[in-house]
């Protein structure tokens, strides 16, 4: 499913007041030199197998490399950084450039596939691929783009007959927003739980940057969807606040003309909101802020932002049909999930639905009571308009479009629209609904957890963290991954692996409930 849009013209509505809190709000990143903990060579053997062959440090550092020879450096964990490496050369006098492709990569199998094989619809530009010339040895290669990897091949594709290329040392400049030094599991150690924790940890501190990324390695932007779960992380681990807010900050100062938030704002060089709408993600704005305004009772920011955080709401009730429906278009245009063929129409009034419980505890904090009783009486509206509309007596269950799917079983549970027996007795039986509308992405998986938790159903939920997001780390997973089915772990919802992203801060968040005990 190919997600973009493209507006001629596209003016953002600019907030100059509040794009420049946001800028004061930026902080130095921390930075960390680390080095490779392994190395490897890849061949063929004879009957064109792959192999990988182990090698110490000691003997990387003084190999020599001819035409067709690489070397493969493991920094033993992931990533986000920038990579120099010192090169020389070896035998007579350099007397042609060295050649080289510089491949980084996430995971190891990265390594293996052939890009330019990738026919997909993203960007081919975001494989971490380099072809380099290095015309004077010995050289301090320092590598301008910033990459999110944990191993690094090096492949010779020419030197001369005169002389062969050493990779004498390598360096990963690490940086990350994210302060971990008073972080410690809570997660019972030796645990499958602890090492998801870990992991849930690592990625999260990978996409601090200097906004929430949603990936280090593609986009590298922030996204409305993701931003709201990495915040709600965040307040669980490095309670970096100041990043929550100068993201908040961003989305409110640059948006549609209109007024929309924006799903996605780029940030260099300057703030700008991109031309993508979701109907659901822009209700995750005041969503966010709510949840913000929870853990910081930051006032200000309140003030600042309370009436972009109405206004979404007020927008996406325009787009809602007189007997209380979300119009089929908006409701095409929301997210919800990497999930094929997913009528999304239900899922888009629910999160309505629940965007609007947080809104009313906005009016409140703001003691803007007539706001507040309006919200309810149209929240009761869209509520009783879903029940009637989606929900089968005889199954029990939600229907949209002709399909039970778990996604949308999941949102009208979050949203309160069925009562709490009802709500119960559809997660106890989730099982029933997923299929064939699999759940694609760690993040619809979180809102599934979510589910089961306010139902009271724990246990469930943390079975499936071990198994779901276990499954991740039982195949070597340093950070969790943006997208994962493991029923077909060759998905990608962009038509190749290559450029799937391997730290995905939306995959982060069962440490929201593995590290409630902080
Ligand atoms: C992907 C991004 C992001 C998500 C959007 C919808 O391209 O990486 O995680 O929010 O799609």
């Amino acid at each position: 499913m190919e997600l973009y849009t493209i507006i001629e013209n596209f003016q953002p509505l600019n907030d100059e007041r509040l794009l420049e809190k946001a800028q004061e709000l930026r902080r130095p990143l921390r930075c960390t030199e680390v080095g490779p903990a392994g190395a490897c060579i890849l061949h063929q053997d004879e009957d064109g197998r792959l192999q990988r062959e182990g090698l110490d440090l000691e003997s990387a550092g003084s190999l020599a490399l001819g035409r067709g020879q690489n070397l493969c450096l493991d920094f033993g964990n992931h990533f986000t950084g920038y990579l120099s490496l010192e090169l020389a050369g070896e035998g007579s006098h350099p007397d042609a450039p060295a050649f080289l492709k510089l491949q980084l990569a996430e995971v190891f199998e990265e390594l293996l596939e052939d890009s330019s094989a990738y026919d997909g619809w993203l960007s081919r530009s975001w494989i971490q691929e380099e072809m380099i010339h290095v015309d004077v040895l010995p050289a301090h290669l320092r590598l301008p783009r910033r990459y999110a990897f944990r191993y690094v091949k090096i492949t010779v594709l020419d030197t001369s007959p005169k002389y062969r290329l050493v990779v004498k040392g390598a360096k990963c400049l690490y940086e990350t927003s994210a302060d971990d030094s008073a972080i410690q599991l809570c997660s019972r150690p030796g645990t499958m739980e602890a090492r998801i924790e870990r992991v849930c940890l690592r990625t999260l501190a990978n996409c601090m940057q200097d906004v929430f990324e949603d990936g280090p390695k593609r986009d590298r932007r922030l996204w409305l969807g993701d931003f709201r779960l990495q915040a709600l992380a965040d307040y669980f681990s490095f309670r970096n606040l100041d990043l929550v807010k100068r993201c908040l900050y961003l989305f409110a100062g640059t948006r549609f003309p209109d007024g929309r938030v924006s799903a996605c704002v780029f940030t260099d060089p300057e703030p700008v909101a991109d031309d993508t709408w979701f109907f659901d993600y822009s209700l995750f704005f005041p969503v966010t802020l709510e949840e913000y305004m929870e853990e910081s009772g930051d006032t200000q920011t309140l003030e600042d932002l309370y009436e972009t955080a109405m206004q979404q709401i007020d927008l996406s009730l325009e787009k809602c049909t007189p007997d209380g429906l979300v119009q089929e278009e908006a409701g095409a245009a929301a997210f919800v999930d990497w999930c094929d063929g997913l009528d999304k129409r239900a899922c888009a009034q629910a999160v309505l639905i629940y965007a609007m419980r947080y809104a009313i505890r906005l009016a409140e904090r703001r003691r803007d009571k007539e706001k507040a009783q309006e919200l309810r009486r149209q929240a009761d509206w869209l509520r009783e308009s879903a029940m009637e509309h989606f929900w089968d007596p005889q199954e029990q269950c939600f229907v949209c479009g002709g399909q039970r799917a778990i996604a949308t079983q999941v949102w009208m549970v979050l949203a309160r629209v069925p009562s709490p027996e009802q709500a119960r007795k559809l997660m106890e039986d989730s099982g029933r609904f997923l299929q064939p509308f699999r759940m694609a992405a760690p993040y619809m998986h979180h809102y599934y957890t979510e589910a089961l938790m306010e139902t009271g159903l724990k246990e469930q939920a943390r079975e499936h963290i071990r198994s779901y997001w276990g499954s991740m780390v039982e195949r070597g997973a340093d950070t969790f991954w943006e997208t994962w089915d493991p029923e077909d772990p060759e998905a990608s919802p962009y038509g190749g692996k290559i450029v799937n992203s391997y730290c995905h801060a939306w995959s982060c968040t069962p440490m929201i409930w593995l590290r409630s005990c902080r």
